[in-house]
């Protein structure tokens, strides 16, 4: 056994690992390194996880193919060949967007994936794009879009600084922090209070972060925009933002006063649940601190009023002068920088086509991901007919679940790139395995500009690869290779491609503010401190400035008037996550599994008392989307008419190879998902309206 060292790739966090490796081949303990320059130490279960992830039988090591119900194991050569001719038949007879490509989560978190799905995306070259934004970040990356000019811009909390810190619908105990690096997640957190600052948390629940906080607010979902708006009011109104030095560097700070004159808080308080005098207290705390930072995750990007809520975080951390500002908000300085040539490739990557259907735009390349489903189902032109699909489970991720299945058991093709055969892959007719992150190497190119310390690490390979398996990159310069270079050229393209993502980072790296280089950092396995967050100084806009009121978020002001003023429904639904889970995968490794039930309905005891339900009752959830059943689990955690329900789960579904996911109990929450807001179509999946029902047994 020798212990390597190797950055976890599972979340944001960037922790550093010591893993245990034999003969390169099989994998030992797994701790978390305390030399890593950035995590100290740090670590959580899901690492561990990684260990059995090497080992499951489950996990697919050779290419399948669909035999009818069954699946048989069958080359590479064969399955790319036969996948790249039925595609290019496909996109022949019907056009590009007759084929659809998801591309899922893990993608981000590995260079060589995510220069693979550039690949197949420009391969494709389909307009029916999707990916997991429109359930998770796209509010956030069109209001820095908007406000800065590049949808990479996207500041962090200069958590290792600040001295108040306002967090909104994130839960960082338990996801380890979103957009949002942390390293040694529990020590930088705790030693914001330890240094004698404040945090203050802002959650339909008293999540598992507001041990972590001073103050703990409930708000009714949906409800941040409104907040965030009231808080603007009262800091306008109290001459707490220095609009003349704001003006030096934004514009439109008039029209977001004008705005803001909009939302007294006596105004929101009923819709939001929250009173007059503490939002007015929450806006007094902000203006008293020294240095303070907003900071607000999916609990905020992922509700009717995403986009909205999303501007005004930043349009707040920029009144409050805290925008690119030391204990305020910071752009990490990116070690290998993606951002020039992002704002080159994005811009005006807004609305260039919309979906068949029902006409929602696309962003960043991207269409929603709730109009797959109605894009395979609807006849004519345009059509999706088959699907390709890497590293995502749209099945169990995305808006309704059962009718997404239906559609993909009629396509023509569908092909997953996965470890597994989840529940989207179960309608697949091949699955192409890729490596484990171990065998592959790893460097963190997009989330290192998300760490609240600069630092730059990079993992090369730890274990050899099984024989004769490919990995993500590789998976797809083959298929690109077979659509479109003629044969004689495939040996010397290979050749060139090998390579290429390292060569890339590698030359990234060398350009990059450090001038640093791969070689140099395999020398440092521990990683390389690169110092606290600096300013960046300018922001990517044409002009220079700060755009504080984008038309395009201002015109969607009049649906948040509307929603202050309705009547509420009596019961709406949040999501939750778990420590030991990872979206909707990782649940099929026993030492991440084990343990009571996870995907229960959090409900508040008066709001089960008020229908006569008891703690452990199943129960039936549902609404106009659908229905589920569940078990309740009473809690004063919850804010009284919010229940919460974990996504990620349902895996009793026919067809996959997932035997111990198989057993892990939970319905899927996106069943009773199916709205989006109207700006971007993102998904609304905190603060859907349900109602619950005893169900009766037998
Ligand atoms: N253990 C674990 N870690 C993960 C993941 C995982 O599945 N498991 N997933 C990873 C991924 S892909 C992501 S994107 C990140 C997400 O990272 P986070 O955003 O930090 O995590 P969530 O648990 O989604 O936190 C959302 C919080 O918002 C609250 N909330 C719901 N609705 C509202 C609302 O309307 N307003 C407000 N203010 N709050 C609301 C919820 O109660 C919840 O506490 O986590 C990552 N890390
Ligand atoms: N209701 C509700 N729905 C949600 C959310 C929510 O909070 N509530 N959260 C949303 C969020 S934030 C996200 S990010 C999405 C995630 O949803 P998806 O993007 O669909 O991703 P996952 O569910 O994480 O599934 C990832 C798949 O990738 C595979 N995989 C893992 N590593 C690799 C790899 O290196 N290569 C390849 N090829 N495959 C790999 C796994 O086996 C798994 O099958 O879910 C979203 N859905
Ligand atoms: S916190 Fe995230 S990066 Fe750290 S060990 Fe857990 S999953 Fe991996
Ligand atoms: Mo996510």
């Amino acid at each position: 056994m020798v212990e390597r060292t190797f950055t976890c790739n599972l979340c944001d966090a960037l922790c550093g690992l010591c893993v245990e490796v034999s003969d390169g081949e099989s994998v030992g303990a797994i701790r978390g390194n305390p030399d890593d320059v950035f995590s100290r130490g740090h670590v959580c279960p899901k690492a561990v996880g990684l260990r059995e992830l090497h080992a499951d039988p489950d996990r697919v090591r050779q290419p399948l193919r669909r035999r009818g119900a069954h699946w048989e194991p069958c080359g590479w050569d064969e399955a790319l060949d036969d996948v790249a001719a039925r595609l290019r038949a496909i996109a022949s007879a019907h056009g590009k967007n007759a084929i659809g490509l998801y591309v899922g989560n893990p993608v981000v978190h590995s260079h060589r994936a995510s220069f693979a799905s550039q690949v197949l995306t420009a391969a494709l070259g389909t307009q029916n794009h999707f990916d997991p934004n429109s359930q998770d970040g796209n509010p956030r990356l069109f209001a820095c879009t908007q406000l800065y000019g590049n949808p990479l811009l996207i500041p962090v909390p200069d958590v290792e600084r600040t001295d108040h810190l306002l967090v909104l619908g994130a839960n960082p105990a338990v996801s380890n922090g979103s957009q949002l690096g942390l390293g040694d997640v529990r020590r930088r957190m705790r030693s914001i209070r330890e240094r004698g600052g404040r945090v203050v948390l802002v959650d339909p629940r008293r999540s598992e972060t507001a041990a972590w906080a001073d103050r703990h607010v409930f708000i009714r979902p949906g409800g941040d925009a409104a907040l965030l708006f009231a808080l603007l009011h009262v800091l306008f109104r109290e001459r707490a933002i220095d609009v003349r030095a704001i003006e030096q560097m934004a514009s439109g700070v008039g029209t977001l006063r004008s705005l803001a004159d909009r939302f007294p808080p006596a105004r929101v308080a009923a819709a939001i649940g929250i009173d007059e005098a503490t939002i007015t207290a929450l806006a007094r705390e902000l203006a008293a601190a020294p240095t303070k930072a907003v900071y607000a995750r999916v609990g905020v990007c992922v509700n009717a009023f995403g986009p909205l809520a999303c501007w005004l975080v930043e349009a707040l951390n920029v009144c409050l002068g805290s925008f690119d500002r030391a204990g305020g908000v910071m752009f990490p300085t990116a070690p290998a920088d993606l951002a020039p040539i992002a704002r080159h490739l994005t811009r005006g990557a807004f609305a260039r086509w919309s979906s068949r259907v029902r006409g929602l735009p696309e962003f960043l390349g991207s269409l929603p991901s709730v109009v797959m489903t109605e894009e395979m189902e609807t006849p004519g032109e345009g059509r999706i007919r088959a699907l390709v699909c890497m590293a995502g489970n749209p099945v169990l991720s995305t808006p309704g679940g059962d009718r997404l299945a239906a559609a993909l058991a009629k396509l023509e093709l569908v092909v997953g790139i996965d470890h597994y055969v989840n529940e989207t892959h179960a309608h697949a007719h091949y699955l192409l395995p890729p490596r484990h992150v171990f065998q592959t190497g790893n460097y963190d190119l997009l989330l290192s500009r998300f760490a609240v310390r600069n630092h730059v690490k990079y993992s090369p390979p730890i274990l050899a690869p099984y024989g004769g398996t490919r990995d993500d990159w590789e998976i797809a310069t083959e298929l690109a290779l077979r659509l479109h270079a003629p044969r004689a050229l495939h040996a010397p393209l290979r050749r060139f491609a090998k390579r290429l993502p390292e060569q890339m980072v590698d030359a990234l790296l060398r350009l990059g503010a450090h001038g640093l280089s791969l070689d140099a950092l395999a020398r440092a396995p521990n990683g390389i401190d690169l110092g606290p967050l600096v300013r960046r100084g300018h922001v990517d806009t044409d002009d220079g400035l700060v755009h504080l009121a984008p038309p395009v978020l201002v015109a969607d002001v009049p649906r948040l008037e509307r929603w202050v003023d309705a009547p509420r429904a009596a019961l709406v639904m949040i999501g939750r996550r778990h420590l030991r889970s990872n979206n909707s995968w990782m649940h099929n490794l026993p030492v991440l599994t084990k343990g009571p039930r996870r995907a229960t309905l959090k409900v508040h005891p008066d709001d089960a008392a008020a229908r006569g339900l008891v703690d452990g009752a199943p129960v039936r959830l549902k609404n106009a989307a659908g229905e589920v059943e569940v078990v309740l689990e009473l809690s004063d955690e919850m804010m009284p008419g919010v229940v919460s329900l974990p996504h990620g789960f349902g895996h009793q579904r026919p067809g996959t190879r997932l035997s111990v996911a198989r057993d892990v109990p939970g319905p899927n929450a996106n069943a009773l998902v199916a709205e989006v807001e109207p700006v971007l179509g993102t998904t609304i999946s905190n603060g859907v309206p349900v109602e619950i029902e005893p169900l009766s047994r037998g």
